[in-house]
């Protein structure tokens, strides 16, 4: 089997990776380094920015530009890079921790502000590294290391924020379905303003055992059987939706991004210098 060198953005002689058997991480960098090489992006111009956890390790296996940060602010950082050099195609990846839990403040405001940029957020539904704490999106009654008795809060739509916030392009993808989750996040690179695409992925070493799901492919088999089409989903009686979630393209939309409107800022500026009485 060849693997992607998304045009030479793996680093040579780094596979296998570290993450656990059955993890859903390698398939989204998989995923990602294909979109790359579909888009033909030069690695001097690409710089993906990560966070921290098991999902912020992705970056020690590419040869781009690539900035790991701190937990929770991938965002703060990516922000300032684009903003510097809107030339650049900024790729932000994080954790469900690092994007919506610890960084929510970020994640919220970087889609309300619509930077162009594309966050890719996996979520597993936990806090992987670090033991399998809650995070945001661990849904209500599971089982975590710091919810022994079923979580009492309920979970971030990480979707529904990022449309809400006004982000211009929100998908959902899961690990399992490989070619529509790399369909997902080659149309989130190529779009304008804050595109997300939410990866639903497997922890089987911290979530799934604590779930009923002790075999490493059964959550990844849960997340395939609750993954539906969008437009089935929203065909649904809300009462059939309760154990569903939708995939594809749930927002496409185009607002103009932060790039866009800061060069006007920036020319309305350099109009009122040159306006100015010598
Ligand atoms: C400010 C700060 N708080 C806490 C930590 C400890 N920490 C490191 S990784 C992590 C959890 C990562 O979870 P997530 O972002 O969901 O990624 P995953 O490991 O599940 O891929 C935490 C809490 C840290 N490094 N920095
Ligand atoms: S702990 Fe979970 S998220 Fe981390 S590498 Fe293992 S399976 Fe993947």
């Amino acid at each position: 089997m060849t693997y992607p060198t998304g045009n030479g953005y793996l680093k040579p002689g780094v596979l296998p990776h570290m993450w656990c058997a059955g993890c859903g991480i390698g398939t989204m960098l998989g995923a990602m380094l294909r979109s790359f090489e579909e888009l033909g992006w030069s690695k001097t111009d690409t710089v993906v920015v990560t966070g921290i956890g098991c999902t912020g390790k992705l970056d020690d296996y590419l040869v781009t530009n690539a900035l790991h940060t701190t937990h929770g602010r991938a965002l703060a950082y990516a922000t300032g890079i684009k903003a510097f050099n809107p030339r650049l195609h900024v790729v932000v990846v994080m954790g469900d921790g690092d994007g919506v839990t610890i960084g929510g403040n970020h994640f919220i405001h970087a889609a309300r502000r619509n930077i162009d940029l594309t966050a890719l957020v996996l979520n597993n539904l936990n806090y992987g590294m670090t033991g399998g704490q809650a995070s945001a999106t661990s849904p209500a009654t599971s089982i975590t290391s710091t919810t022994a008795y079923g979580n009492p809060e309920r979970e971030f739509d990480i979707c529904a924020l990022a449309e809400t916030a006004g982000a211009n392009f929100v998908a959902r993808a899961n690990t399992w379905h490989g070619w529509e989750l790399q369909q997902s996040i080659t149309q989130a690179l190529t779009r304008k303003g804050f595109s997300l695409v939410e990866v639903m992925s497997p922890c089987p070493t911290q979530f799934g055992r604590r779930n009923d799901m002790r075999q490493t492919q059964a959550m990844l088999h849960s997340l395939r059987d609750r993954s539906m089409p969008v437009d089935r989903f929203r065909a649904l009686p809300p009462s059939e939706r309760a154990d569903r979630f939708p995939v594809g393209t749930l927002v496409d939309r185009d607002e103009p991004g932060f790039v866009e409107r800061y060069a006007q800022v920036q020319q309305r500026a350099a109009a009122r210098l040159e306006a100015r009485p010598a």
